[in-house]
């Protein structure tokens, strides 16, 4: 089974998604102050959105509607060419990648005391955790698995065969044919097409689908092993004795999963991560990053299903 199938596309070891941009001047992004372009439901967006309110950051929001498929309009692919969310702009300098983004608040954004963070001998092992959560195939789980019995509706919608990534793929084939002559946008469409298309193949390959269980399934047994022996057993948190980064992204993983219905098979028998999620999911950063985004807000939804209407009329012609 090839790497790609097992993890994310957006791992370094898969190599396939362009480049992230760190700290980056772009003409075209809000000049003043901190920015981040997210969709609510976004896994990557909660990270950095959690992040933001544990580090005490004041920023704007730039709602990009995926459903609307906002993240491949050219003006947004200008900023991030990756065509995903989230963007964060600071002072019109952008930086992309989630895992990249949680990095630069961590270190250049932060107002919170040092001394309540991880030790630089524990950031090697918070690494690590950041690592291995950033490198699941959960895009593809989220899509292509239908084994959760309590899945939310919202995520029953999505789990329809690939059939989401199929209209991605067309659509991103036609932007490539408008933007031949921008290098960037073209670039840009091509990439992101290689990814949907892979992600695409895998979701709609059985034997894909059950490496990738496996990968998870192997990853929970790592996480409850690194909560018994690790700092978590002795009133700490997952890779140190303070909170941090690791907890951000396995919080927002273990939620997702959750909201798939997948907690049964994965981790009903593994108490302790039950009890690594009860302490997650009731900080106050996880109501503010995540919670509170959890029922769209009407200013989302309705520009979300005029642009639909609006992109179906015009596809149509
Ligand atoms: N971790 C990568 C991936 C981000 C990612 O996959 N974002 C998803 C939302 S969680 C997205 O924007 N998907 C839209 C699409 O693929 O069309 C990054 O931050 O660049």
């Amino acid at each position: 089974m090839s790497k790609l199938a097992e993890a994310s596309a957006y791992s370094s070891k898969n190599m396939l998604a362009l480049e992230a941009l760190t700290d980056v001047s772009c003409q075209l992004a809000p000049q003043v102050g901190v920015h981040l372009f997210h969709f609510p439901l976004s896994l990557c967006s909660m990270k950095v959105r959690q992040a933001l309110a544990e580090n005490g950051v004041q920023w704007k929001s730039h709602p990009i509607l995926l459903p609307a498929y906002q993240q491949y309009e050219p003006n947004y692919v200008r900023i991030n060419p990756r065509c995903v969310v989230p963007t964060l702009v600071c002072d019109g300098k952008v930086t992309t990648d989630s895992a990249n983004i949680l990095h630069f608040i961590n270190f250049q954004l932060s107002t919170i005391d040092p001394s309540q963070k991880p030790s630089d001998n524990e950031f090697k092992v918070v690494n690590l955790w950041l690592d291995k959560a950033d490198s699941l195939p959960i895009e593809a789980v989220t899509y292509g698995d239908d084994r959760g019995e309590k899945k939310s509706l919202i995520f029953k919608k999505l789990a329809n065969g690939g059939k989401d990534h199929e209209s991605k793929a067309n659509l991103l084939r036609k932007l490539v044919k408008r933007y031949q002559n921008e290098k960037l946008l073209k670039d840009a469409y091509e990439s992101k097409l290689r990814i949907v298309e892979a992600t695409r193949g895998i979701i709609q390959t059985p034997a894909h689908m059950n490496a990738l269980n496996d990968t998870i399934d192997a990853a929970l047994i790592e996480l409850e092993t690194q909560l018994f022996a690790g700092p978590f057993n002795e009133n700490g948190w997952l890779a140190s004795k303070n909170f941090s980064l690791a907890d951000i992204v396995w919080g927002v993983v273990l939620y997702r999963l959750q909201k798939l219905g997948l907690e049964p098979l994965l981790w009903s028998k593994r108490t302790i991560i039950t009890q690594y999620c009860e302490k997650l999911f009731t900080r106050e950063s996880f109501k503010s990053g995540i919670l509170d985004w959890d029922n769209l807000p009407k200013h989302v939804i309705l520009p979300m299903i005029k642009h639909k209407l609006f992109s179906r009329i015009k596809s149509d012609n």
